[in-house]
């Protein structure tokens, strides 16, 4: 019987490169978000003959987050091993004063709330079980603040205090936790961020090569794939180009 990863925010970005990569190394997929169409193409796409289980669900809402993970059959309940918490957005960029309430609603209530949801669920399988791996995805975001980043800086931070709680947690169950912090990555997130804006979200990766999808795929597979005794803590994984949050090279 395959191990199942259950990857939330899997239809774009980051959990869409991990799905396909763990289907690649003959991972069963649970795949998380709201756009049930991007799922459904990503499962088509896929060469493997591998279990794909598709969740339409919006982790904002903790009673559909349950009831869509109760609603796993009971063979990839038993057999899923792997968490990754990476649905979350950034909405709007500026001062805090000017900031949108419902865009602070949005990134507190998906970031944290809805990763809090999503691990109440499932941590109860992975204990079940006796074995399981956590993997949330934070940023250097978490590790950072830059100008206009604050509330989203904040529930980064909150992810990366969370992998550090969870990993004490857990301890006693067999289950590891690690944190993975990514600097700028290319996917829809500053299209999200800016609100449909795509020449302003092009401009957040001008004149330098950023992190790709695959990128965070990669180390992803790096973090799973560790022997049994190992557990990879917390990574930061930056473009080259890329000193801290807010320090990118001159452009030439
Ligand atoms: P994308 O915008 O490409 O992907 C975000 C994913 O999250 C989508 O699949 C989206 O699916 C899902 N999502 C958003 N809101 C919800 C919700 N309420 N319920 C369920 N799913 C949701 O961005 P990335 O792949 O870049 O981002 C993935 C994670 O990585 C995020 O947590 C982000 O904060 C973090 N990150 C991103 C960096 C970057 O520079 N790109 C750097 C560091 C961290 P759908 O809309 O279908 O629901
Ligand atoms: C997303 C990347 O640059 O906004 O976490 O921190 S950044």
């Amino acid at each position: 019987m395959a191990s199942f990863i259950l990857i939330t925010g899997a239809s774009s970005g980051f959990g869409a490169a991990t799905a396909k990569l763990f289907a690649s190394k003959g991972y069963g997929l649970v795949l998380m978000a709201r756009r049930k169409d991007k799922l459904e193409d990503l499962v088509q796409d896929l060469s493997e003959h591998i279990e794909a289980h598709i969740l339409v669900a919006d982790v904002r809402d903790e009673e559909v987050v349950r009831s869509a993970i109760n609603s796993l059959p009971e063979h990839v309940k038993t057999s899923l091993s792997i968490l990754v918490n990476n649905a979350g957005l950034a909405v709007g960029k500026g001062p805090i004063d000017s900031g949108l309430i419902e865009d602070w609603d949005r990134m507190i209530d998906t970031n944290v709330k809805g990763l809090l949801y999503v691990s109440r669920a499932v941590i109860p399988l992975l204990k079940a079980n006796n074995k399981g791996h956590i993997i949330n995805i934070a940023s250097i975001a978490g590790k950072e603040v830059y100008p206009g980043g604050n509330v989203y800086c904040a529930t980064k931070h909150a992810v990366d205090a969370l992998s550090r709680a969870m990993r004490i947690d857990l301890i006693n169950h067999n289950i590891k936790v690690s944190n993975l912090a990514p600097g700028a990555a290319e996917t829809e997130f500053s299209i999200v961020r800016f609100k449909g804006n795509e020449a302003q979200a092009k401009s957040v990766y001008d004149g330098y090569s950023p992190l790709v999808a695959q990128d965070i795929a990669e180390t992803l597979w790096f973090m799973c794939s560790r022997p049994e005794h190992v557990n990879v803590n917390d990574i930061t994984l930056m473009a080259s180009a890329q000193a801290s949050a807010a320090v990118f090279a001159e452009k030439e």
